[in-house]
């Protein structure tokens, strides 16, 4: 009898230490997010590194959510891919391994289809159009609306910009000089099939991988806006960069829906507002730097070519039927109106 008593008062004992741990190491079953104190911690990484503006923009976000939250939620940054690449971090965010992330839409793509409509050539005319298409239309906002299926919720667009090309064959003005450029393409099908149309020999890789690929000479090229292109340093190992303009990528402030559903309504109103706040903080860094980025590349040796509109036109002839080779797999409707909401934009 006083046997039973004592192991009973034994494990009552250890239950009370547990739960008394718990409570003191603050631990929290939030998605995976660790804990420190008694804040839950949302890991956040990016594939750029730490100069661009996306990081200077998550470091807005995190200053943010963290005083706004009163430190209940804190935010740990990660940049260069260390946390992984665009795709292998969305599929950490349905896990809940990881709670935040800030891919380029093309990616998203592998996903969802619909956000294809997104890597359609020569979409969007003007940054202008870009930001009322992206902040204010209906459909860009249905689209991150089918995130949540894909246990994913997106707080906001960020800007990537307009995708330019460099490469170390040639100047590249006209679509004849695509001609057998081994171009390296986000991991995305449509990009992949409007540079095969351009006459190039595309190949998708992850974003991290790309500098050494250029270096060791296995690929030609790519592309990407010239903030990545100045800042990851691509004229150390390119030597044309050409002003094609061909693709605008915006990225998505993607949340983990673990970590959303666990947060308080007043927790996910901070987290969106302070995405919003920090991503016009990311947009309008990312836009003031350009033309000095351009003047540096030069200065640093590159050649900088512009397109004209004549050749961007054949460009866009060349590229429109791959567009329609995706057309029902993105969704007739979905190009329809986001092209009606990129008209509308420009009145
Ligand atoms: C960074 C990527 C990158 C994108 C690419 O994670 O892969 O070329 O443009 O900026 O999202």
């Amino acid at each position: 009898m006083s046997k039973k008593f004592l192991s009973l008062f034994m494990i009552l004992t250890l239950i009370t230490s547990i739960l008394a741990a718990c409570g003191t190491s603050g631990e929290k079953a939030s998605g995976g997010g660790k804990s420190s104190g008694d804040a839950r911690i949302i890991r956040a990484g990016i594939g750029l590194n730490d100069k661009h503006p996306q990081y200077l923009g998550l470091l807005k976000f995190k200053e943010i959510v963290e005083k706004e939250t009163n430190g209940a939620i804190k935010v740990e940054t990660y940049h260069s891919s260390q946390l992984g690449d665009d795709r292998a971090m969305m599929e950490a965010l349905q896990l809940g391994t990881q709670q935040m992330t800030i891919p380029s839409t093309a990616p998203i793509a592998n996903f969802i289809p619909e956000y294809s409509v997104y890597d359609i050539p020569f979409m969007f005319p003007s940054e202008e159009v870009a930001d009322k298409v992206l902040l204010e239309s209906d459909i860009a906002k249905e689209l991150l609306e089918k995130l949540p299926d894909q246990g994913m919720v997106g707080l906001a667009y960020w800007e990537n910009g307009f995708r330019d090309l460099t490469n170390n064959k040639v100047a590249v003005s006209n679509v004849g000089d695509f001609k057998n450029l081994k171009i390296r393409t986000m991991e995305n099908q449509l990009h992949l099939e409007a540079f095969k149309a351009l006459g190039a020999n595309p190949t998708p890789m992850a974003f991290a991988e790309l500098f050494t690929a250029m270096q060791q000479g296995t690929i030609d090229g790519q592309e990407n806006p010239i903030a990545t292109i100045y800042l990851q340093k691509y004229n150390e190992v390119q030597k044309h960069v050409s002003l094609t303009h061909h693709v605008y990528s915006p990225f998505v402030v993607l949340l983990s829906k673990i970590f959303w559903d666990e947060s308080s309504k007043e927790e996910q109103d901070i987290l969106v507002k302070a995405a919003k706040e920090a991503g016009d903080y990311s947009r309008k860094l990312n836009r003031e730097a350009n033309s000095t980025y351009i003047a540096e590349l030069e200065q640093e040796g590159m050649t900088v070519t512009e397109i004209t509109p004549e050749a961007r036109e054949e460009m866009k002839a060349i590229t429109d039927p791959v567009v329609e080779k995706f057309s029902d797999k993105i969704g007739k409707d979905t190009i329809d109106r986001m092209r009606k909401a990129v008209e509308e934009a420009g009145k």
